[in-house]
């Protein structure tokens, strides 16, 4: 009996997700948002956040010049599921290095990495920007100026919602 219930609780709790959207309900999923490094540009982070939340996810909204170890501590406390880096002055690829580690060695290694905005500076292609963040262990790369629908969208994907 008790191993019956167990398993039906892990059954519903596999299936919470689709119950929740059948019911119109977007489950409180936490993201972390800010922007990192010494990064002052602060009108993309505000959009995001308000997307974000008018979508049904709660956001934890660290602003703009963020620091690796505020986005892990952050990720940390809130129990997010994802962190959504902005950098948009051109040192994202400096600012961004060792993120992944970090993560790991804070005990949130499978945490969703998401980055957008003005990556690098020069002439790469963004096919190049994309392969240099997803070896430094991003899921998802996004060239500049990307709406806010398309990171939802992945987001559902990528969390099964
Ligand atoms: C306003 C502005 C400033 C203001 C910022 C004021 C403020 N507090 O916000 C000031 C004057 C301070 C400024 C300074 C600088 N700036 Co400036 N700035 C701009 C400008 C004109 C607009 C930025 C903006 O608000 N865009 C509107 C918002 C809505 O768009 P967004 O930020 O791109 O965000 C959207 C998307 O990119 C996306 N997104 C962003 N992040 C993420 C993350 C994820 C996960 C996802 C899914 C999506 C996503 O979603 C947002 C909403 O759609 C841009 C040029 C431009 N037209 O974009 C240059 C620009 C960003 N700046 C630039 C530069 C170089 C600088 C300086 C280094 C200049 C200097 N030499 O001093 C400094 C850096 C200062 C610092 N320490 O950060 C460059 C960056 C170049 C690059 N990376 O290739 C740009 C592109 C100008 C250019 N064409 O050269 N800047």
């Amino acid at each position: 009996m008790i191993v019956s219930c167990i398993n039906l609780y892990a059954v519903f709790d596999w299936e919470k997700p689709w119950f929740q959207k059948e019911a119109g309900i977007v489950p409180q999923t936490i993201i972390v948002l800010g922007v990192i490094g010494a990064d002052v540009h602060a009108v993309g982070n505000k959009i995001l956040d308000v997307a974000f939340s008018q979508h049904g996810f709660k956001v934890v909204n660290l602003g703009v010049m963020v620091s690796q170890e505020e986005f892990i501590n952050a990720a940390v406390e809130s129990n997010a599921s994802v962190i959504m880096v902005s950098s948009l002055y051109g040192h994202g690829e400096m600012d961004c290095r060792g993120l992944r580690e970090k993560c790991r060695e804070a005990g949130i290694g499978d945490i969703l990495l998401y980055v957008g905005g003005n990556l690098v500076v020069g002439k790469r292609t963004f096919a190049e920007v994309e392969k240099i963040f997803q070896e430094m262990g991003f899921d998802r790369v996004y060239p500049p100026g990307v709406l806010p629908d398309v990171a939802i969208v992945d987001l559902e994907r990528d969390l099964g919602l």
